[in-house]
């Protein structure tokens, strides 16, 4: 694997995840990998588990780790061809991505989606920028459009979780007061479409995603009736995605209560995190013991960790 942009960069996700939980069970098996080598994780938005647990699986592979908070402490960066760069930006992408490949042997890249402007935020110009003028592979730790480690994370959990059945795995949209991106739920769909199950997406009137990710996806606009009979819940905000970046409800009858958990079949609850206390789930889901969302974020190492050896592994 060059380049981990999608899900789709694994060439096998059932495959990757048993190797992702073979590595959990001896992490330092392949430190003396990244022996001498570095990672530049560049940070263009806030994070916890993403910056931590991408630095500790760089960490079990030998690697040596640079972070930078790129959007509060880089010079703001120029992406178009040809620009005449009088205004703000006071450097172009071209040279950031061509000098950051010297100090390092993979770059991982967050630059969340602007959601005001759709053209842009789906031609992913942070991520693929760098791809198209870094001379070293490309890790995303979240863009515009997507986050497969997350995804990666989350098929790690399923797979620890299994039922002894085709599981039923609903992705539900859950009220939020501020306007949050589409990329996980992007990414969880992408990954559940590689997975054998009833996969079930349920949101308000819209809040439809892109229709090239939901594919023949079932989307049921009937969140009681989405939930019958549900092995795992997994919760997201997103905005609107028609009326780009907007909040067109904040019905609070989406909020994953204990009633709403009791039509499921004894689900799994799962949210990537960080996630707001009772306005997108009540304290009593958050804190039972169907709840994953701990195990989740312990698994981002995993997923980071199995990404990075796939990538050292086809370094010179
Ligand atoms: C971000 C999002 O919704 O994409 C990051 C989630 C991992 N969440 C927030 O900004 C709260
Ligand atoms: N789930 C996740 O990516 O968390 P952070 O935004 O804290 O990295």
């Amino acid at each position: 694997m060059k380049h981990y942009s999608n899900i789709s960069d694994l060439t096998n996700l059932q495959t990757t995840v048993q190797e992702a939980i073979a590595l959990k069970k001896n992490p330092l098996k392949y430190k003396a990998l990244g022996d001498g080598k570095t990672i530049c994780l560049l940070f263009f938005n806030n994070s916890l588990r993403t910056r931590l647990s991408t630095q500790k699986a760089a960490q079990n592979l030998g690697l040596n780790a640079i972070v930078m908070n790129f959007g509060s402490e880089g010079w703001q960066l120029e992406y178009g061809d040809g620009t005449i760069m009088n205004q703000n930006k006071s450097e172009h992408v071209k040279e950031a991505a061509k000098v950051v490949s010297q100090y390092c042997d993979i770059v991982a890249i967050r630059a969340f989606a602007s959601l005001d402007d759709k053209e842009k935020d789906e031609a992913e110009l942070v991520i693929n920028s760098f791809i198209k003028y870094a001379s070293v592979p490309v890790v995303n730790m979240e863009s515009s459009v997507g986050h497969p480690l997350q995804a990666l994370a989350d098929a790690i959990t399923l797979e620890e979780h299994k039922v002894d059945h085709k599981p039923k795995v609903v992705l539900s949209w859950a009220p939020h007061p501020k306007a949050l991106p589409h990329a996980v739920a992007n990414s969880f769909i992408e990954m559940m479409q590689l997975q054998d199950a009833d996969f079930v997406i349920t949101h308000p009137e819209g809040y439809d995603l892109n229709p090239t990710i939901i594919k023949n996806s079932t989307v049921e606009y009937d969140q009681d009736k989405a939930f019958k009979n549900a092995d795992f819940i997994y919760v997201k905000n997103w905005s609107s995605y028609n009326q780009y970046g907007q909040v067109v409800s904040k019905d609070e009858n989406w909020q994953i209560t204990g009633d709403k958990m009791k039509l499921t079949n004894n689900g799994k609850f799962m949210h990537c995190l960080p996630v707001r206390r009772n306005i997108i789930i009540s304290d009593e889901v958050i804190d039972s013991e169907n709840s994953l969302v701990i195990e989740q974020a312990n698994n981002r190492t995993y997923s980071a960790q199995i990404v990075l050896k796939k990538i050292l592994e086809k370094l010179d």
